[in-house]
């Protein structure tokens, strides 16, 4: 099947053609793909934060609460050890079950490491792919760990970044930048101790709302999923704006550490033959710049 007969099947309901697309945005063929469709607004709600604090579990629940509402949702995890890709513990595999055999439930692990600069592209195109066949919601998954959230933070909104009761567990999110791109902030697995002190602890190094959850009692989800509504209704031109900031600016970024002459570049500044300056300018050629184009 050639690309326009993918998106026929997949918008007919096709799952199996939905998951070729999206194998296709993955890979070299991603423009191809991007050229058949228009784009679609469509809503990210991220979820981020350490592993095994319950996102997937989390995103499980959500995904239920949706469904009742009537919503095609796609979830996207770029968790490498999410029960999708199939790290799962048995309890977790159970809970998805239900949405795995769901027709209006798509469910994609996106290859962590890639083809053309990984995520950073390759998750905006998955993203604009399947709003063009008509999920109404995507949740996207990924491990609070490195630079990968933060470029995906800023599809998102909101970013929900999740953590558990612990002593000590808020400083270290804040320490590790983790709590900059959440917009919410969900205490789970409150169903153990701890829990309040650490919601005191979170008001202390951030502004964002705190709310606790028990992903597996499902207590505290309502007020989630009303949070997460609340933060949609209120967006704003610059808050839409700051997110198309963040993701031209790591579109950008994957390109030029992707750029062909890089390596070159790098030989002659290391041998002495360039300064770094001038490398850059090759690189990424300013208008005003101060080496002419050879
Ligand atoms: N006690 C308790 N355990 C939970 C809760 N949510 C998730 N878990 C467990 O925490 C473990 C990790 O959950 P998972 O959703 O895979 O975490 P992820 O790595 O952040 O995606 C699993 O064993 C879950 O069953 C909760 O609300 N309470
Ligand atoms: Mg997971």
């Amino acid at each position: 099947m050639n690309i326009p007969e993918l998106m026929a099947a997949a918008r007919a309901g096709s799952i199996r053609a939905a998951g070729r697309l999206l194998t296709l945005v993955e890979s070299p063929r991603r423009a191809e793909v991007l050229a058949e469709i228009a784009h679609t607004p469509v809503r990210v709600v991220g979820v981020t934060g350490p592993p095994g604090a319950g996102k997937s579990t989390t995103i499980a629940s959500l995904v239920g609460v949706y469904r009742r509402q009537g919503l095609r949702v796609a979830v996207l995890a770029v968790d490498p050890s999410s029960p999708y890709s199939g790290g799962a513990l048995l309890g977790d595999r159970i809970r998805m079950a239900a949405h795995i055999n769901d027709p209006d439930v798509l469910i994609r692990s996106v290859a962590t490491r890639g083809h053309l600069g990984g995520l950073a592209e390759a998750v905006p195109a998955a993203i604009r792919l399947l709003a063009a066949l008509s999920y109404d919601l995507i949740l996207l998954e990924t491990v609070g760990v490195g630079q990968s959230e933060i470029e995906i933070a800023a599809l998102a909104d909101p970013t929900l970044v999740i953590l558990n009761p612990g002593a000590g567990d808020a400083i270290q999110a804040a320490k590790a930048g983790l709590l900059e791109v959440a917009d919410l902030i969900v205490v789970n697995k409150a169903d153990r101790e701890g829990a309040d002190q650490t919601v005191r602890d979170l008001h202390a190094e951030t502004d964002a709302p705190v709310l606790t959850l028990s992903a597996v009692r499902g207590d505290g989800l309502s007020a989630v999923v009303q949070a997460i509504e609340a933060h949609h209704r209120t967006d704003t031109p610059t808050r839409r704006t700051a997110r198309a900031r963040s993701q031209i600016l790591s579109l950008a970024h994957t390109r030029l550490r992707i750029h062909p002459d890089l390596d070159a570049l790098a030989a002659s500044v290391a041998a002495g033959h360039i300064d770094p300056y001038t490398a850059a300018e090759r690189l990424l050629p300013t208008s005003n710049g101060a080496t002419p184009a050879p």
